[in-house]
């Protein structure tokens, strides 16, 4: 099972401006004519309900989008690139390349901008006006991004059935759901996860996840726990089944999988657990289990069950439906209070037309250098090949005050600053 991927993504370049002139047989040099560079393409993650796996994303993939394409003379502009939507499974959670998770896509539809395409520069007739007739200047297109995503794969239920093999998590499963799982008398029949909806009646219900059985050391990678132990994380509730008949201390049981449990992942000993005691329709197992009870109720809400004769199913699946609905509303609640209703994950805008925060640092005598990602990004959009973008680049770094922060600094008549690749030098 590959449920975690590593994706390389790369972003379009934003097409150039064109710097084009209108030619007329009467008139020497005639209007600006050169239009803007076409978008580069973005690309997107998105949850689709009809794939299951990331294994089209096995291998350490790089997708690249298009670059948009260049202004052209006569005003035409440069075409689009397209966007790039990577369908992924629905449960998909991603992560930047540090382990920070960017986005959970956990509903068909959900999406994600992992790289956004360049902005296409503008052609030298946008740069038209009274005072300038005829604009030697255009922008370049905005460069796209390269990026490094982690994709993991978890699953989405409710509950999460934990405790031993073969201590009957596949028989509640079946007996509470519509899901077939396997079922048989040995230990590790269940080799991968399985979900089924347990319905309370026609319109509530919850999803139930059945897990390969744990056993001891599951948390260093023993037995099969390890690789399934990460989807548990994400069930609201757990149900911890416990077999009367396993061992002759069940209860030691109990400690041993949750041991396992919180070693992996220590928030889990906060998640809401309950214990069903299962096979109570074993002759001679009454007294054994009210003992077990009795050491466990004062932390743990206990039922006692027969998952193969369905008996004290319905009781104990109302009581998940109420702790699973209440997690959710407490849910609800958190995100409201941390503002927004829903999740809605989306590149931070940027703060248009405040002045940028810039730093400038002196990297030896007589040498300085700007430094700030939206300065960078402005002297990235204009195209200095020309006197005029040149002049453009100098008003703005005006306007934001450079001249007040290289003095600030310490600079001098004559000494050189860098900003990106552009040198100048500073005068008062
Ligand atoms: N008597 C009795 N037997 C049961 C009950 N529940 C399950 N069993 C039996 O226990 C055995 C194991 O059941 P499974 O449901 O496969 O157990 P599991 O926990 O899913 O096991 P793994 O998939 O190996 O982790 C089967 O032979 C079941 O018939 C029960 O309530 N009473
Ligand atoms: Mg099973």
């Amino acid at each position: 099972m590959h449920d975690k991927v590593k994706i390389t993504l790369v972003s379009g370049k934003g097409g150039d401006g064109a710097i084009a002139y209108r030619r007329e047989k009467s008139v020497e040099k005639g209007g600006p004519y050169g239009g803007n560079g076409g978008k580069g393409g973005s690309i997107f993650f998105v949850a689709d309900n009809g794939i299951d796996t990331l294994a089209n994303y096995r291998f350490g993939k790089t997708f690249k989008a298009e670059p948009g394409q260049n202004g052209k003379t006569k005003l035409q502009y440069g075409k689009d690139a397209k966007d790039i939507y990577l369908h992924i499974p629905c449960g998909t959670v991603v992560e930047d390349e540090q382990g920070r998770v960017l986005a959970d896509l956990i509903h068909h539809g959900d999406t994600y901008l992992a790289v956004k395409g360049g902005r296409g520069g503008r052609g030298n007739a946008m740069f038209k006006s009274p005072n300038r007739r005829t604009p030697n200047i255009a922008e370049n297109g905005m460069p796209g991004e390269e990026k490094v995503f982690y994709l993991e794969l978890k699953l989405l239920a409710d509950v999460g059935l934990v405790g031993y093999p073969n201590v009957g998590k596949s028989t509640y499963l079946s007996s509470v759901t519509r899901a077939k799982a396997e079922i048989a008398n040995y230990e590790f029949t269940t080799l991968e996860p399985q979900l089924g909806v347990c319905f309370i009646d026609p319109d509530h219900s919850f999803v139930i996840a059945d897990l390969p059985g744990l056993i001891d050391g599951a948390s260093e990678g023993k037995g099969l726990g390890f690789t399934f132990l990460r989807h548990i994380e994400r069930c609201r509730v757990l149900l911890h089944i416990i077999d009367i008949q396993r061992s002759e201390d069940p209860y030691q049981d109990f400690l041993a999988i949750n041991k396992e449990l919180f070693q992996y992942r220590p928030e889990l000993a906060k998640r809401k657990m309950i214990v069903a005691i299962n096979k109570s329709d074993i002759k001679g197992s009454k007294e054994k289990m009210l003992a077990l009870k009795e050491k466990l109720e004062n932390d743990y809400e206990v039922y006692f069950i027969s998952a193969k004769e369905k008996k004290g199913l319905i009781t104990l699946n109302k009581r998940l439906y109420t702790l699973v609905k209440k997690s959710k509303e407490e849910e609800k609640k958190l995100l409201k209070e941390e503002g927004g209703e829903e999740r809605v994950y989306t590149v931070r805008n940027s703060d248009n037309g405040k002045t940028p925060s810039y730093q400038v640092v002196r990297r030896e005598e007589g040498y300085f250098e700007i430094i700030g990602e939206r300065v960078v990004r402005t002297k990235k959009l204009i195209n200095l090949k020309t006197d005029e973008g040149v002049d453009r680049l100098l008003a703005y770094l005006d306007r934001i005050g450079i001249d007040e922060k290289l003095k600030e600094a310490g600079a001098k008549n004559g000494d050189t600053v860098l900003l990106d690749d552009f040198e100048f030098d500073y005068y008062e």
